[in-house]
């Protein structure tokens, strides 16, 4: 009975060695991974001296969804403000006459209808960020499919030097106070007041 059991695992192992059994095949294939040619993006994420601080993939999911996968390293400990920009142009040059922001050339935040801040397409949770510098996230968002990115002018990601707030502003916080309730001034409504661009990265497609 041992000698049986044994030499039926030894053969199931072999099998799974060659790749020959089915269940082998069923474990390459994980489940809520996109397969073969379903659409995918990428951005390689860069600080204004343009070294690679980051990378994020971009994958389609069931459902028009997509799922970001972000890792960056070399910023600040904390939460900053996160979002796909509207356009796919990374020029740490392109000083913003207003905020005196570098990455302006990124334009606001991608969008499909024209909605306020945090109802923008592009959108995200803030990236935290561990006291070593680095941070790792992952969301899935059903507000934009991967091909909605490579429009006319593409799309990017930034990373801001601050938290994104989300215009989530309480009226006992907002610019006229309690009791108007008229919430978040236009500052707030554009980009949660985020701060700056730290970092930049042109989305590009992966197949
Ligand atoms: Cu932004």
């Amino acid at each position: 009975m041992f000698h049986r059991t044994c030499l039926a695992l030894t053969v199931a192992l072999g099998a799974l060695a060659a790749g020959t059994l089915p269940a082998a095949q069923a474990t390459s294939r994980t489940p809520g991974i996109s397969q073969g040619s379903a659409p995918s993006a990428k951005a390689v994420i860069k600080n204004t001296a343009g070294k690679n601080i980051g990378f994020l993939r971009i994958d389609h999911r069931p459902g028009d969804k997509s799922r970001l996968t972000v890792t960056v390293a070399g910023l600040r400990a904390g939460y900053h403000g996160f979002h796909v920009h509207a356009k796919g142009v990374c020029d740490p040059g392109a000083i913003d006459p207003v905020t005196r922001s570098p990455f302006a050339s990124a334009g606001p935040h991608f969008t499909i209808p024209p909605v306020a801040h945090s109802g923008h397409s592009g959108d995200l949770p803030n990236l935290l960020v561990a006291a070593d510098g680095t941070g790792e996230a992952t969301v899935v968002t059903d507000r934009f499919r991967v091909a909605q990115l490579f429009d006319a002018d593409g799309s990017s990601v930034v990373v801001h030097a601050l938290p994104d707030n989300h215009s989530n502003i309480p009226d006992r916080y907002s610019h006229q106070g309690p009791p108007s309730g008229v919430g978040p001034d236009a500052e707030t409504l554009k980009a949660g007041d985020s701060g700056g661009r730290v970092a930049c990265g042109v989305i590009t497609r992966n197949q």
